[in-house]
């Protein structure tokens, strides 16, 4: 019987699920993206190539598995080419294995002026940090039910005249509400018909194919973008994207019904990340050399993969973690860059926070509350040895395996995987 997996980040993202997508390939038959657009930024290292994938699934870098762009993901047709041009120069055939769903809503170059300019007028304490790709101001047409999406590229007329009323309604925001400049028509019109003649032979329907994908057997890997924490609805709102990323979302976002979620691999990093603003309890220091912060920062790479913005980092917080895993529906856990913590002396672990006067243990909802969290630490013993390239759970220090191991006790869900380096090798499965 097909097995279908989703892959999902249970922190702000970034936690290395492009590794571990990546990884489960060899067992799957298709990849989808169901959420988000080229806000992502999923890292592959595969020999001494790597690829930076935005919108492509990361499923592409593997000979003859099919990828799929689901209809919840927004799409930059214009960058989506982009991508695939570098990635053929590369020797990969993207079109012969891409398949785009025709309900994708589009991003136009006004949403990336829209998501530029409101940023640029928020006040600091305000602003969000957004990748300013368009992301939000395309889902807010969507919800708006005035989007232009992927099928009406292919009907000159319809996709002119709903441009039309678009384009007017953006510009008078842009240009009455936040003093930058409007768009003008004939080029928006012009780059997306020149577009859509590359997008449409991608153009299939993703739901039915997946579908089929099951019905013969075949395994489907849905690849999420961003992290629970970041989700519109459960993430720390305002401070969040503007997509579902939770596990749920693979189903309405690719068009595949909810009980064909058969596992949920929840990938957390043995730290926290966070790109962009929005409150983070467990932050700490980042920029004193020989700090634990700078540590996590330097030898975890801790950059923007999309903005090259440096990575808030932090200590790992569980309550935060409990909290994912219970939106998702969290099967088993992924522990990724357990490596960058070699050889500190002490880590410190969430295991609540104290909340106006009271112990919780649970992250609350939306930034407000969260602001106010001041996390509640439980000190653990670091290792001196080293952890990375590890492939099997004797070869872990016993300090680390300690601390994973107080990870399954406090969450209640098992550890199923281990990342222990960025190449495919560098993994430790547990059952
Ligand atoms: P947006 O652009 O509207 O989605 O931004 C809203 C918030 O969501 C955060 N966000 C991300 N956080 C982590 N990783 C993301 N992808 C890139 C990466 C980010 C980068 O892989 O490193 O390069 O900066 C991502 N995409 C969106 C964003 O920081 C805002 O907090
Ligand atoms: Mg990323």
């Amino acid at each position: 019987m097909a097995k279908n997996v989703v892959v999902v980040g249970t922190q702000w993202g970034d936690e290395g699920k492009g590794k571990i997508v990546d990884w489960l390939t060899d067992h799957a038959d298709g990849v989808v993206r169901f959420q988000g657009g080229h806000n992502a930024g999923h890292t592959l290292v595969i020999g001494d190539q790597e690829y930076k994938l935005n919108l492509v699934p990361s499923g592409i870098v593997r000979e003859g598995k099919a990828c799929y762009i689901g209809n919840g993901v927004v799409l930059d047709a214009h960058h989506l080419l982009s991508e695939i041009r570098k990635l053929e120069a590369g020797g990969i055939k993207v079109r012969e294995r891409l398949r785009i769903s025709p309900g994708c809503p589009l991003i136009l170059p006004y949403h990336v002026a829209l998501d530029q300019a409101r940023e640029a007028a928020r006040a600091s304490a305000d602003k969000i940090g957004t990748t300013g790709k368009g992301i939000g101001p395309a889902y807010e047409d969507k919800v708006a039910r005035r989007a232009l999406r992927v099928y009406d590229l292919f009907d000159r007329e319809r996709f002119a005249a709903k441009l039309r009323e678009n384009i007017d309604h953006h510009n008078f925001v842009l240009t009455q509400m936040l003093g930058a400049p409007a768009l003008d028509f004939d080029e928006v019109f012009a780059q997306s018909m020149a577009d859509a003649d590359e997008i449409r032979p991608m153009v299939a329907d993703v739901s039915a194919e997946l579908y089929a994908v099951n019905k013969r057997g075949g395994n489907l890997l849905f690849e999420g973008a961003q992290g629970a924490l970041l989700d519109i609805d459960h993430g720390t709102y305002p401070f969040v994207t503007s997509s579902n990323c939770v596990a749920g979302q693979a189903a309405a976002g690719a068009g595949v019904g909810p009980g064909r979620l058969h596992y949920v691999l929840g990938i957390t990093k043995a730290y926290c990340t966070r790109v962009g603003a929005g409150p983070f309890p467990t932050e700490v220091d980042i920029e004193t050399a020989g700090s634990p912060g700078e540590q996590m920062s330097s030898k975890g790479r801790e950059f923007g993969t999309v903005t090259g913005r440096k990575r808030r980092c932090g200590w790992l917080d569980l309550a935060a973690l409990k909290r994912s895993i219970i939106i998702n529906g969290v099967t088993g856990l992924c522990i990724t860059k357990l490596d960058v913590l070699d050889g500190l002396s002490e880590l410190q672990i969430c295991t609540g926070y104290m909340l106006d006067g009271e112990k919780i243990d649970l992250l609350p909802m939306g930034a407000e509350e969260v602001r106010r969290c001041e996390p509640v630490f439980e000190t653990m013993p670091g290792w001196s040895g080293t952890t990375f390239g590890a492939q099997s759970w004797e070869a872990l220090p016993f300090e680390a395996r300690a601390y994973l191991h107080r990870i399954e006790e406090i969450c209640e869900v098992p550890i199923d995987v281990i990342s222990t380096g960025p190449e495919r090798d560098e993994t430790i499965l547990r059952r």
